[in-house]
């Protein structure tokens, strides 16, 4: 094994496929104790083995190929992307700096908040990927004695609880100021210990050279509604080059991979300009990126204005991709609340080009215009601002319920609000169980129960293809989801108090596992009963 002078990657919380489908690297959000580790290694987050015969990954997330790519178009070609479990035979004495990528190495993203509240408490598996990346990290470093470099959207949590074998971190983006810095580190002077990173301009991002896990290729940059509890409002808003994409995506075609995951935190935003929509622009991207070969063409974001503006690029871009049941697109999507004052404060351009007041009927039309096309969104709502009350939350489950009543394929996902630190509420408090309005968990109640059907009618989708994964997925998801009711009634009779009492249970262990095994077992029994 070479032994590369700059290594690149991140832990297994984000160097997987994650199973069948994106969605599922949800589960990685949930407590390690209540998810055995054999399910996390087989079905949500198992490692990806291929490699090249230097031992370099084949596939890897997108993020650290960006990384790959700027540093090697500013000479530095010594560089591998390998996988967490590969980092021992990667490094060597000739190693001189390991980069990682982090996306929520202390889970304090709102998903994994609010597992961890909901369940009693306790690491969650992004965490505990994250220190075992920490312990190879630790031991390998005494023995090579190299530099350690981070980054990657979970970087603010590293500047609150910062690990003591990490040397250089970095905040924002990459391609600017990394390739120098990296330069400076292994010329062996010393660099600051924090580092922000300057927003390149388009044309300062080079194409990727490698293919990624799941034939991401970023097509914006940015958000220019600006939220205020949204880590992506400081960034300058962009759109990438048609030339560039189609570069990327010819890259993943090369390495085998048929469907291609546009990156944008809002794909009606490429090639807008003031947030107008943006048609040709948007049928162009599809039709050509189509046209390379490929076979899915998905994205992870959209926004309920947006779709409601122009129904027909939405409808442009289901014909184009060919969008039905089994290739239905589930992106995340922000619906946040239902309360004017709280749309009005935190986030008043949510709605542009109508106004908060509206946003009831933006979200409603928008499900429609979304579900005729088979788009079917994960709903994520922002709870727990410092003046919500609960007659504002009245306001938000008002608004669930509108889209309860009208079947719509939507989950809805109340979470508490984050103060990511580099965001405008970075002042706020965490959510705690105690400050939450009470009406949180009546919310939180009729959302889940509405999720686990919808769910349900989703499971085929979700688990994939016809494969023994897919099946076991496919199971796992109906018998889980059909049975965990009782859970938030309870947490909605106690306020949020029965959370406590899950802090104990442990099933993270070898009679756990079998324990979980035959409960499914046993749950499936009875679904045929019933
Ligand atoms: C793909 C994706 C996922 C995938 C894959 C996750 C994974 N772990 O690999 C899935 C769907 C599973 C997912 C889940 C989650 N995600 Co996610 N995800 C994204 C998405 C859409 C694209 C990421 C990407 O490739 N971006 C493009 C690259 C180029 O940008 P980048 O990653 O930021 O990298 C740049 C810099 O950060 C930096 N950098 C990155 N790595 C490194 C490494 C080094 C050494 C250095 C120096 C710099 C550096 O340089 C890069 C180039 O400029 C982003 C949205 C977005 N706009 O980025 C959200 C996003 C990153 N996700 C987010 C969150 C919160 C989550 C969850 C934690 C859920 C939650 N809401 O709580 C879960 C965690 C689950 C998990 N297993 O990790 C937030 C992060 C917020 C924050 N700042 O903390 C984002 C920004 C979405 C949002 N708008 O809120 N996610
Ligand atoms: S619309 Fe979404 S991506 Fe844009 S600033 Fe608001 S929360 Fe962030």
């Amino acid at each position: 094994m070479p032994g590369w002078s700059v290594v690149l990657t991140s832990d297994r919380g984000s160097f997987t496929r994650f199973g069948p489908s994106s969605v599922l690297g949800y589960v990685a959000c949930m407590p390690a104790r209540l998810v055995p580790r054999f399910f996390m290694d087989r079905f949500f987050t198992p490692p990806i083995k291929d490699v090249d015969k230097e031992g370099r990954a084949l596939y890897a997330p997108y993020a650290l190929r960006k990384i790959e790519a700027s540093l090697v178009t500013n000479g530095i070609t010594d560089v591998a992307v390998v996988q967490p479990e590969r980092l021992e035979k990667a490094v060597s004495h000739n190693t001189k700096i390991v980069g990682i990528s982090v996306h929520d190495p202390r889970g304090l993203d709102p998903v994994t908040f609010k597992l961890a509240l909901l369940f009693g408490g306790g690491k969650s598996w992004l965490e505990q990927f994250f220190d075992e990346l920490g312990d190879t990290i630790s031991r390998l470093k005494r023995r090579y004695n190299f530099k350690v470099i981070a980054g990657g959207p979970g970087a603010w949590e590293l500047a609150r609880d910062r690990p003591e074998w990490l040397d250089v971190l970095m905040l924002g983006e990459a391609e600017v100021t990394l390739p120098p810095l990296v330069k400076s580190m292994l010329r062996g002077e010393s660099v600051p210990p924090l580092v922000k990173g300057r927003d390149p301009k388009v044309e300062e991002i080079p194409p990727i050279l490698g293919p990624t896990r799941w034939g991401e290729v970023q097509v914006t940059r940015g958000c220019p509604r600006g939220c205020s509890f949204c880590s992506i409002t400081p960034e300058t808003f962009r759109t990438i080059p048609l030339d560039t994409i189609k570069k990327e995506v010819e890259v993943n075609l090369q390495g085998g991979i048929r469907n291609i995951d546009l990156i944008t935190d809002d794909i009606l935003l490429y090639g807008s300009s003031k947030l107008r929509v943006n048609h040709e622009a948007i049928v162009k991207l599809f039709t050509e990126v189509k046209g390379t070969g490929v076979d899915g063409l998905f994205w992870p974001h959209i926004s309920a204005p947006a779709v409601k503006s122009s129904p027909r690029t939405v409808q442009a871009m289901a014909d184009i991709a060919g969008y039905d049941f089994d290739r239905s697109v589930m992106p995340v999507v922000g619906l946040e609340s239902g309360s004017l004052k709280i749309l009005e404060k935190y986030m008043p351009a949510k709605a542009f080009p109508w106004t908060p007041r509206e946003w009831s009927d933006v979200i409603m039309d928008a499900t429609a215009i979304m579900n005729d096309n088979y788009i079917f969104p994960c709903y994520t709502m922002t709870i727990g601002y410092k003046e919500e009350t609960d007659g504002d939350v009245q306001e938000s489950i008002d608004l669930v319920q509108k889209i309860i009543d009208h079947d719509f394929m939507a989950w809805i996902f109340p979470l508490p609000v984050i103060p990511i630190s580099t965001t405008r509420i970075k002042d706020n408090p965490f959510p705690a169980l105690e400050r939450l309005p009470s009406k949180y968990w009546d919310l939180l109640y009729i959302a889940w129960t509405y999720n686990m059907k919808v769910t349900r009618k989703l499971a085929p989708r979700l688990a994939g293809g016809k494969g023994v994964t897919g099946s076991i997925v496919r199971f796992m998801i109906d018998r889980i989801f059909s049975s965990i009711e009782w859970f938030f009634r309870d947490l909605k009779q106690s306020k949020g108090k029965k959370s406590l009492e899950f802090s104990n249970i442990n099933i993270n262990n070898t009679v756990g596992t079998i324990r979980a095994i035959l409960e499914l077992g046993r749950l499936s029994f009875k679904g045929h009963e019933s």
